[in-house]
């Protein structure tokens, strides 16, 4: 048989890169890029590469499987998709019927269904539908839309621009969708574009950059606000646009940057005054060729939210908002272009702690539902009643913060959680605390439209098919909530009127000119017109919380004694999250995840390079291996996600440590997003 060549989309991580398979009798020969696809333009990183490790990873799930002896014993026994399935809408049905469908909660990873899991939660009626929103992007994402009123991701134009100033994004590695942005940026420095990169690591972007500043953690937003200050002071703003499209006069701008002086940020972000003021000038005289890039970096700090306010701040400051080589936006939502077709339940009414918690309310009134790393707190404080917890694509015990203890605690615990089901594809620390399992398809043998904010500007829709059939009994989740909504009740069947995961996507597809055939094609739909960019006022002071954005100094930062360091954590380009340590080509290529630490810091503790010591922080200890580098801010020491796994399979087994075992879970008050940059530690050294 001739070898086939079957676009889909990547999901190796959730930039979500168009891809296309080429299959020889149902076997993967290679993974290549798909050209037609605006954002990744025909090239795929590392791990999308290997994502044929995946698919064929020995270990994976096969069947359902029902618990036997106590949690995380092991012990299993295969069951039969019929009866998986009345245990599951046995118990479901029972909730709707004693009318407390809020008891049923969803956690979810990044699994980019689009909508499809909050049809079947908002069907059954519980707003508990959690995701990794409040771990991840929502400091940021509450910024932007107290800016300009939207919740997606900016799409700096950065393949046009003169200057790019960033804070805190490693786009050359991770941020979201840097296959993209990579290129982009490398064709603006072709053509002479600055590059200046905020981060307490030398990372790849920071390598890559005309200039790395390393910067203590959590003062990003001092340095914008300051170097606003600047910008203000010498008179290079750009007036009309702060007259004419902001809700502030350029007088209440300049009366509220006037404190923020390059001297005081100097003091908290060790940066020197006159480099701030040498970066403002570059950035405003570049202006509107001029565009900020933030991430992670800036904002998953406890004072995160301010922190990118301010940074979005800049554009405004200088005019480069919605304009070529500036700081634009568009939304990346697929069902924008795309609507899921119907029938649609309506939205639950009901309101708990846990979709709505009472000490975010300025969070549930912006981006209601986001705020999630409460889950495990409030559960084990009982703020929160849970019967049935259903797990898809998510990996708490690993990525979560305090998840080694606190998540898998709660996780373990019969009385807080009486039902546990786990959708996934790999025995995971998540599926090691089930009472039921049930095997997944990986997005190589599944169904989905997908899209994301386009570097092009232009809309576009893409297809995610099976590239090869499922192996054992392993279900695509369409085809796993379609079911178990037609089982549960004819109130719930209704919204799911669909033969089973092709045909949803048949019918969706038909929202895409030349519908599904088209796309099976040519795996991507773009748009011809360009995308109408908004012009949103842009928000500087926001009536809800009565202020501009402001510097929230990190009291236990201020604090710190000098043998005391913070603990940050980062990605590495070719892992992603927990879901990438068992595929054997990228752990060929990064095995470990030794603790990076600056020279000074390392003499002072008498560590060396290569030794063991350990991490303390309260009752909490971590024996790690030190990466002794320059390429570190003295006061922080580092350690990437994605290993120390005591699941999920052989290769990933006994590989590296888990942070997160020491990162406490600590929320920006206002928006509630995961503070992951802020931890205080001291070290020991045996
Ligand atoms: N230390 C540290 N921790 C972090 C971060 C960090 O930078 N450092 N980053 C944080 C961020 S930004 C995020 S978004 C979170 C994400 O944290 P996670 O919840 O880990 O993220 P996901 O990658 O969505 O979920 C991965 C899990 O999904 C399961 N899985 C993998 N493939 C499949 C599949 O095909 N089907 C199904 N059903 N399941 C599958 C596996 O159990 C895998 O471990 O982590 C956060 N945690
Ligand atoms: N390769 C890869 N790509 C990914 C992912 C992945 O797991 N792997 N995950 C995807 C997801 S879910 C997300 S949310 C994005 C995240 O994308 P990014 O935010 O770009 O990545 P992170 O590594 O979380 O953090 C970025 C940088 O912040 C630095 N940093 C820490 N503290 C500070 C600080 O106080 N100030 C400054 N200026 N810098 C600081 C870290 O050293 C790190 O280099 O990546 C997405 N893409
Ligand atoms: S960035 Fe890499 S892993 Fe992520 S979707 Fe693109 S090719 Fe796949
Ligand atoms: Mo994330």
């Amino acid at each position: 048989m001739a070898v086939q060549q079957i676009p889909t989309m990547c999901l190796n991580c959730s930039t979500v890169c168009g891809m296309i398979a080429k299959v020889e009798n149902g076997k993967i020969l290679k993974l290549e890029g798909n050209p037609k696809d605006p954002n990744s333009r025909g090239k795929l990183c590392a791990k999308g590469q290997a994502a044929i490790n995946m698919a064929e990873d020995p270990e994976r799930i096969l069947y359902p499987m029902k618990r036997i002896g106590p949690r995380a014993s092991g012990q299993w026994e295969r069951i039969s998709w019929d009866e998986a399935i009345s245990m599951i809408a046995r118990r479901l049905r029972m909730l709707r019927e004693e009318g407390r469908p809020e008891e049923l909660v969803l956690l979810y990873g990044r699994d980019r269904t689009n909508g499809f899991l909050e049809r079947f939660t908002d069907a059954f009626g519980t707003p508990n539908k959690l995701g990794h929103r409040g771990l991840c992007s929502l400091n940021k994402r509450m910024a932007i839309k107290a800016a300009i009123g939207e919740t997606d991701w900016d799409t700096p134009d950065l393949a046009n621009t003169q200057y790019i100033l960033n804070f805190g994004s490693n786009f050359y590695e991770a941020h979201q969708g840097h296959v993209g942005m990579m290129q982009r940026a490398a064709e603006a420095k072709r053509n002479g574009a600055y590059m200046v990169t905020f981060d307490v690591r030398l990372s790849n972007t920071a390598a890559r950059s005309d200039e790395w500043i390393p910067i203590f953690p959590g003062t990003d937003g001092l340095v914008a606000l300051a170097m606003g200050h600047v910008i203000l002071k010498e008179n290079l703003q750009d007036t009309t646009f702060l007259n004419e499209r902001t809700n502030a006069s350029i007088e209440e701008w300049r009366k509220h940057y006037e404190m923020y002086t390059p001297e005081w940020a100097e003091r908290d972000s060790g940066v020197p005054a006159d480099k701030i003021r040498e970066i403002a000038r570059g950035f405003a005289q570049a202006a509107p060729r001029a565009a900020t890039v933030s991430n992670r970096g800036a904002h998953a700090h406890e004072n995160g939210f301010d922190n990118e306010w301010a940074i979005i701040c800049l554009n405004a400051l200088v005019g480069s908002i919605g304009k070529d080589g500036g700081w634009k936006y568009t939304p990346g939502d697929v069902n924008r272009s795309a609507p899921q077709p119907g029938p649609l339940p309506p939205k639950p009414a009901i309101r708990t702690e846990l979709s709505h918690p009472s000490a975010f309310t300025f969070a549930n009134e912006m981006y209601p539902r986001a705020v999630s790393s409460t889950i495990f707190p409030y559960i084990s404080q009982r703020l929160a009643k849970v019967d049935t917890l259903l797990s898809y694509y998510v990996n708490a015990p690993m990525s979560w913060p305090e998840g080694p203890a606190l998540a898998r605690d709660v996780l373990l615990d019969e009385e807080l959680i009486p039902f546990h089901i786990v959708i996934d594809a790999f025995y995971s620390e998540m599926a090691e605390t089930a009472d039921l399992i049930l095997p997944d398809t990986t997005f190589l043998e599944k169904w989905d439209l997908d899209a994301r904010n386009s570097h092009e500007y232009r809309a576009y829709v893409g297809l995610r098919q099976p590239v090869i059939p499922p192996p054992g009994e392993c279900w695509d989740i369409r085809d796993t909530f379609i079911t178990l909504a037609k089982s549960i009740d004819e109130e719930m069947a209704q919204y799911f009127p669909f033969e089973d995961a092709e045909h949803f996507i048949r019918e969706w597809a038909k929202a895409v000119p030349g519908g599904l055939e088209y796309l099976q094609k040519e795996g991507i739909w773009v748009d011809s017109r360009p995308y109408e960019p908004p012009s949103p006022t842009f928000r500087f002071h926001l009536e809800q919380l009565g202020r501009k954005p402001a510097y929230r100094p990190i009291h236990r930062h201020a604090e710190m004694k000098e043998d005391e360091y913070i603990l940050t954590t980062f990605k590495w380009n070719v892992h992603t999250q927990s879901r990438t340590a068992n595929q054997v080509w990228l752990t060929e290529i990064v095995g470990d995840n030794p603790c990076w630490i600056h020279p000074q810091a390392a003499a002072r503790h008498h560590i060396q390079n290569g030794q063991l010591f350990t991490i303390v922080r309260g009752e909490s200890e971590l024996n790690v291996k030190a990466y002794v580098t320059e390429a570190i801010h003295p006061r922080v020491i580092a350690i990437s996600a994605s290993f120390g796994h005591w699941q999920y399979g052989q290769t990933a087994e006994g590989k590296g440590v888990n942070p997160n075992s020491l990162i406490m879970g600590v929320m920006d008050e206002v928006a509630g997003g995961q503070s992951w940059n802020d931890t205080v530690v001291t070290l020991k050294k045996e």
